[in-house]
């Protein structure tokens, strides 16, 4: 029996030690697939609601159990605890215990790889500055295309957001891509995410940041790569047009030369 409950104890204790690595390296293994991290964030949601809920129904039968066995009995009979030996009583703690661990360090080495995950941006990436402000989200791309509470990205390409603010703390929180970062005066924060398909995604603020805060609301536009395309190619023409100097005609600018000189 002791020998049992010794064996029993050493293959939980290397489960518990085999758990964490074990994870860490099905994460390492499946890295390069990893595009994803909204889904491998729902991934393990649903793991970890599957794991307590078997834990709560096996708490449940248990505790219905000790119930039942030591319910009332007729004659107001008086029971006895089994004699256990100091080795069955130490199993009887440890072993629960590193059943409950095990599960709990499982998760977390997941939990672990999924939060590198989202701290790893891909190298083929979009980068996209953010300026957060009371009441809005401002949105620069590298060709200094700017955009306001409205971010189009193309389908299939990673997306960076290099975040600051201007004035107080904001979160850009965008809970379709299961992502949420604070934006906050004088550092740069950073978030990225993968829209894999075309569609529209809610930003929002998570960080109450004034009066107007609940308004604080964007979007995400994911675009067809071409769509994006043509796109932005309509904001560069608009861009080039807003920033070209104001053309003067050649004849009205010599009299006035002339004249300047004149005096
Ligand atoms: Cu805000």
């Amino acid at each position: 029996m002791h020998d049992k409950i010794r064996r029993g104890a050493a293959g939980l204790a290397a489960l518990l030690l085999a758990a964490p690595v074990w994870a860490a390296g099905a994460g390492a293994k499946s890295e390069p697939k990893t595009v994803d991290p909204a889904r491998d964030w729902d991934h393990l949601w649903n793991e970890v609601i599957v794991d307590i809920t078997i834990i709560g129904i096996l708490f449940a039968i248990v505790t219905a159990w000790f119930i039942w066995q030591a319910r009332r009995r007729p004659g107001n009979e008086v029971g006895a605890s089994p004699k256990l030996s100091p080795a069955s009583a130490v199993g009887w703690v440890v072993i629960p215990i590193f059943v409950f661990l095990s599960i709990d360090l499982y998760t977390a080495a997941n939990g672990w790889v999924l939060w590198n995950t989202f701290r790893d941006v891909p190298a083929n990436r979009l980068e996209i500055k953010l300026e957060a402000g009371m009441y809005s989200w401002d949105y620069t791309y590298p060709n200094g295309v700017r955009t306001q509470n409205e971010l189009v990205v193309p389908a299939g390409t990673p997306v960076v957001l290099r975040m600051t603010s201007r004035d107080t703390l904001h979160s850009h929180y965008i809970p379709d891509f299961r992502v949420k970062e604070d934006s906050m005066p004088g550092r740069i924060t950073y978030l990225w995410f993968n829209p894999t398909k075309p569609g529209e995604h809610l930003v929002t603020c998570a960080e109450y940041c004034g009066v107007m805060h609940g308004y604080m609301a964007g979007r995400i536009v994911v675009k067809a790569p071409e769509e994006y395309a043509a796109w932005m190619k309509g904001e560069e023409t608009s861009l080039a047009a807003a920033t070209a100097p104001a053309a003067v005609p050649a004849t009205a600018t010599k009299p006035a030369k002339t004249a300047a000189k004149k005096t």
